[in-house]
């Protein structure tokens, strides 16, 4: 295998640690289908299932569901497992494989400065799994055990890209070989932060107890329509430039949501709205999401009927997976000296 020319390969996972969010589609998804469009990269993508389970305890039964309907949601979106890799992380062992060597790449130091870990750990560090600690070097593998070259996430991933590149500067230059590639986060467009509905200030998650603050991409034209009347705004119209949304976090945030729904820039979505009471506004943002949603929620509707088929491309995308990961972890193996026989 070449030390220096990477395969150009796009990588990027999704937790199945509750159901797709509007965050998640305009933050990720979405761009992995312009990504797979596009046609310049191999593109794999997968449903990080390892990595559910590390937060909190998740109901077996759960989790396959949310597994398989985050997978009938990739479909749903546009990702077609004949052009894409799509597959489940449990079903590649090379992942876990590949995460051991990079534990001991990895320093305790890294690992404590990350954000996500401070922020789920929360004020009883010593309660939280060792799984919680160690993701960030579980996602490293996950990447680079493609030699992954490029990373679509959304903002709050980029500091998880900066750690997997500082292990793999780290593994290259302990054994001497440029042997993974220093893979490049893509953090691009107006939506890679979608906030929460009733706090302009919080990331829209899929674990938040309250289903206020998000647009499931499973909701009913009546829910996302009401979820977006109901989010909270300040009583001022909308701005004439975009300047005018400073110190206004959910009204920005609408206008991310807009913008990363029809591809206007969030520019173009104030001047088209200036002046316009957010009364008016949120009802045509709800039409919007509605006309454009709406298809994607019902397609994957119809693909959860038929759960053997998407077992069926899970484990076929698994197998391709297997092809790329299997030699990348035997070099590793063997960089690392561990005896092949
Ligand atoms: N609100 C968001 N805006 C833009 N992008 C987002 N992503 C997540 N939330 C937003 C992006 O979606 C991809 C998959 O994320 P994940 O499911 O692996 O984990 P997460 O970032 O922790 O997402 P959640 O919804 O907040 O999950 P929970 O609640 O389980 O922690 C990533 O590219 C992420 O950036």
């Amino acid at each position: 295998m070449s030390d220096t020319a990477f395969t150009p390969r796009v990588f990027s996972g999704i937790q199945p640690s509750g159901g797709l969010t509007l965050g998640n589609y305009l933050g990720a998804i979405k761009r992995f289908v312009d990504w797979q469009e596009a046609g310049t990269h191999e593109t794999i993508y997968c449903m990080v299932d390892l990595h559910a389970i590390t937060a909190k305890f998740i109901d077996p039964a759960t989790l396959r569901r949310n597994t398989r309907e985050l997978c009938a949601g990739f479909i749903a979106s546009g990702i077609d497992p004949e052009k894409s890799v799509l597959f489940n992380q449990s079903q590649v062992p090379e992942h876990t494989q590949l995460a051991w060597i990079f534990n001991c790449v990895a320093r305790m130091g890294w690992m404590n400065r990350m954000t996500q870990w401070k922020d789920k750990s929360g004020k009883n560090a010593e309660a939280a799994s060792l799984g919680l600690l160690a993701y960030p070097a579980l996602m490293a593998a996950d990447i680079l055990i493609y030699h992954a070259t490029h990373v679509p996430v959304g903002e709050d991933q980029k500091q998880h890209i900066e750690l997997t590149r500082d292990i793999a500067t780290k593994f290259n230059h302990d054994y001497g070989r440029e042997f993974f590639p220093i893979a490049e986060p893509v953090i691009e467009g107006a939506a890679t932060r979608v906030m929460n509905l009733q706090d302009g200030t919080k990331k829209m998650s899929k674990s938040d107890p309250s289903e206020k603050t998000r647009i499931n991409m499973t909701d009913d034209a009546d829910a996302i329509a009401k979820k977006i009347r109901k989010a909270k705004t300040d009583p001022d119209p909308l701005p004439e430039t975009i300047e005018g949304l400073e110190g206004r976090p959910e009204a920005r945030n609408l206008v991310n949501i807009w913008s990363g729904l029809t591809d206007q820039t969030p520019a173009q979505v104030v001047e088209a709205n200036a002046g316009k009471l957010f009364g008016y506004f949120k009802q045509d943002l709800a039409d919007i999401a509605v006309d454009k949603l709406g298809p994607i929620a019902s397609e994957m509707a119809r693909l959860m009927e038929d759960q053997s088929e998407i077992d069926r491309i899970l484990g076929r995308g698994a197998e391709r997976a297997r092809e790329i990961a299997a030699p990348i972890l035997d070099e590793t193996y063997d960089i690392v000296g561990m005896v092949r026989s």
